[in-house]
């Protein structure tokens, strides 16, 4: 692979010093801006994390923040989940669709007043839809892009070392609850969330000029841990079934088609867009859903979507595949029509290095 050429467009963020400095491989563009994809090697990467603590510069988490009065309308208007019982303090993870029922987003949203959330995006242009949304109904409220960037502290011994900078206070935090936490004299939200399965945190750091300090004081709190820069990890995120928008889901997909049914109430969830479109999909269910597969053989890149058959018919789709050490096996995430859905269905991938026996298994993740 060629190299990016850096320019404007492809942000840096306030940890790309940092980045750098620890010897980044390799970059992906996610919403405009630099993620970093490995730092020795993807599989050295997953033993690691896997065993203790990473930092990683999720700053791409980029955050649309709502504030004002009409603040919970607009959220509401944005997601089938019903955040009626939502709390200030609490994150939710929240299918976000268009008027067809069609994912735009698969957001962390953060509540922090009733008069102020985050919604900490994927991969997608999200903060003009809210911005139209608001325009459109004349809504009280300001939409913008504030100057905050994550950091995710991810690993087994996460706890160890953010203790170590925030206090024992943030052992207390529950999964998706957030809390404010000084450092050096400014408060941060930090999260216990992120996207492993490995347990951690994400540290919102807010005001660039925090973020070079920030990873510093991480770094040097967490020499005796083994801590070491990090970055989401394919291969953890496939076993552990987290899902990539643009790559495991697009506009095309409904939240049940996407497994993500579970984070959605349409019938309360008064006002949201997709509302309408939503209940008529959702009352006979998807005619294809999201899948792990156990794919055979020695795989290329999965740099496109793989076609899933069954003889001459397609029946199905892989969008993510990366060899697993631990399951010693190809782990997938497909999209599989209801004919093959079920568990141990036999069928063939296709790949630009040839066709591969396959099996739709049980999900790795559950
Ligand atoms: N953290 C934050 N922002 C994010 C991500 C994140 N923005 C981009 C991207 N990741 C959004 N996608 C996801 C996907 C999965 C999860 C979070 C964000 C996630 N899912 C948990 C799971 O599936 O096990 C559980 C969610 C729940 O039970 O509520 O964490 O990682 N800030």
């Amino acid at each position: 692979m060629a190299l990016i050429a850096p320019s404007r467009r492809t942000r840096r963020t306030p940890f790309s010093d940092g980045v750098e400095a620890a010897g980044v491989k390799a970059y992906t563009v996610y919403n405009h801006m630099l993620l970093p994809t490995v730092f020795r090697s993807v599989v050295e990467d997953y033993h690691h994390l896997k065993s203790a603590v990473q930092v990683w510069d999720v700053a791409v988490e980029r955050q649309v923040e709502l504030r004002g009065p009409d603040s919970a309308r607009l959220m509401q208007m944005l997601t089938p989940r019903d955040l009626r019982g939502m709390l200030p303090g609490q994150c939710f993870y929240l299918p976000i669709v268009d008027e067809t029922g069609g994912m735009l987003n698969d957001p962390v949203g953060l509540k922090l007043a009733d008069d102020r959330w985050w919604i900490s995006i994927a991969d997608s242009d999200l903060l003009f839809w809210v911005k139209g949304l608001a325009y459109g109904y004349r809504l009280d409220v300001l939409v913008d892009e504030p100057d905050v960037s994550p950091l995710a502290v991810q690993g087994p011994l996460a706890d160890d070392l953010m203790e170590r900078v925030f206090g024992a206070g943030v052992r207390a935090l529950r999964f998706f609850r957030f809390g404010m936490f000084d450092f050096q004299g400014t408060q941060f939200a930090i999260a216990r969330s992120g996207y492993s399965k490995q347990g951690g945190f994400e540290i919102y750091c807010e005001g660039s000029e925090h973020g070079m300090p920030l990873w510093n004081a991480l770094f040097e709190a967490g020499k005796d841990l083994d801590v070491h820069a990090g970055c989401p990890n394919l291969i953890e995120r496939i076993e552990g079934g987290l899902l990539s928008y643009g790559n495991d889901m697009t506009r095309e997909n409904t939240p049940h088609e996407c497994g993500l049914g579970r984070f959605c109430s349409t019938q309360t969830a008064i006002g949201c867009v997709g509302r309408d479109a939503l209940l008529r999909v959702s009352k006979d269910g998807p005619v294809k859903e999201i899948r792990g597969v156990r794919i055979e053989g020695d795989l290329p890149p999965c740099d496109r979507v793989w076609p899933v058959m069954d003889g001459q018919d397609q029946v199905g789709q892989i969008t993510s595949a990366a060899y697993s050490p631990d399951f010693e096996t190809n782990v997938a995430i497909g999209m599989i029509r209801m004919t093959h859905w079920d568990p141990a269905t036999d069928v063939d991938v296709v790949t630009q290095a040839g066709v591969f026996p396959a099996i739709v298994n049980e999900t790795f993740w559950i």
